[in-house]
């Protein structure tokens, strides 16, 4: 079974022995940053459930402990966060609706799906917007990124902060990917790809050629092991930890989509927490969405080379080949910024152009 070597170390460095094979389980991982501020008062002992979709060894997972940690260590062991990773409690979609209900407490999806709740999420999701991690990174901790976090409130779900899911990376397990000709394959069928359930990223793979496929994250693995779509789109971090690098035999450098991750926590448990609690939790979740960015960028490449280690063929795309994509998914931009909001897009577009000069 793929997911039961998941439960070794997690201590940087640690190594996992596959067909006699030693494969690093981490890359170099700063530490996180010493745990500062002072201890909240006594408001009684809280235990806090909060589901992720990603494995064990992935920086959502690792900077969630340090989320604990903080905590943990704030309240005097009074605030206990129990983390279930591996999607495990379910997806995306029924996490963020098990939030409303109050069956759960915390979770921490991509905001793709979120677009549901708060539809200006989706400038996130065109294609090619943000090139840089520091631009993403500026959206990110804007003001306008900051109305969509509190637009959430009074949906059931409040949400606490922005992290990175990451730069999107196209997988398949068919055939070599340089060119859109290639996925929508001319010749031959157009490739199977899944993609999250989120509007743009249908009509992004539409643009190409391909016939997309919206599911759930927890469901993907084996899909693709039965052949039900040939492939799907995720940072190098993921197509790593989730071992999706076992059935999927291509990897193409598209980087066509940043993908934000948003801490969430269901506003029923919320408002039975003391002001002094909340405070305390709104302040670690930025703190562990900081050491998750940085944990993420140093995974990412690192991730890309070991998923090549282990056998993948990853084709590196030139300037005019990413430029090929960007034209393809134009249509996307033609049909969603005056959907999404123009003044939006233009500030978001700003933010990504001086980043490029700066
Ligand atoms: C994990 C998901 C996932 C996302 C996806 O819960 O669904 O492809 O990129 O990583 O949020």
């Amino acid at each position: 079974m793929h997911h039961l070597w998941k439960r070794t170390l997690l201590m940087t460095g640690a190594t996992l022995l596959s067909s006699g094979i030693a494969y690093a389980q981490t890359p170099d991982l700063s530490d996180p940053p010493e745990i500062e501020g002072d201890t909240v008062g006594d408001h009684g002992s809280v235990t806090l459930r909060m589901g992720l979709g990603l494995a064990e060894s992935s920086p959502q997972y690792i900077s969630s402990q340090y989320f604990a940690d903080i905590l943990d260590q704030r309240s005097e062991g009074r605030i206990t966060v129990n983390v279930f990773p591996n999607s495990q409690l379910g997806d995306d979609v029924q996490m963020m609706e098990m939030l409303q209900t109050g069956t759960l407490d915390m979770t921490y999806p991509s905001s793709s799906p979120a677009t549901s709740y708060v539809e200006e999420l989706a400038v996130f999701d065109l294609p090619f917007l943000l090139p840089t991690r520091e631009a993403a990174v500026e959206a990110m901790r804007s003001d306008a990124a900051q109305e969509m976090l509190d637009a959430f409130d009074g949906s059931g779900i409040k949400a606490l902060a922005f992290s990175e899911n990451g730069f999107r990376q196209l997988s398949n397990s068919a055939r070599e990917v340089s060119s859109p000709e290639d996925v929508a394959g001319l010749d031959v069928r157009g490739l199977t790809i899944r993609t999250m359930e989120n509007p743009v990223h249908l009509a992004i793979w539409e643009a190409l050629g391909a016939n997309p496929t919206p599911m759930a994250f927890g469901e993907l693995f084996s899909a693709m092991e039965q052949g039900v779509v040939d492939g799907q789109e995720n940072p190098w971090s993921t197509i790593l930890t989730s071992n999706f690098y076992e059935v999927q035999e291509y990897g193409s450098e598209t980087r066509h989509v940043y993908t934000p991750f948003i801490k969430m926590i269901s506003e029923r448990t919320w408002d039975t927490l003391d002001p002094e609690y909340q405070e305390l939790i709104q302040e670690a979740a930025l703190q562990a969405a900081d050491y998750e960015i940085q944990l993420s960028s140093e995974y990412d490449d690192w991730s890309r080379n070991q998923l090549e280690e282990r056998g993948m063929k990853i084709t590196r795309l030139s300037d005019e080949q990413i430029a090929a994509f960007q034209e393809a998914v134009q249509p996307v931009y033609d049909e969603w910024a005056p959907r999404i909001g123009e003044d939006l897009v233009a500030e978001f577009q700003q933010i990504a152009e001086s980043s490029m000069t700066e």
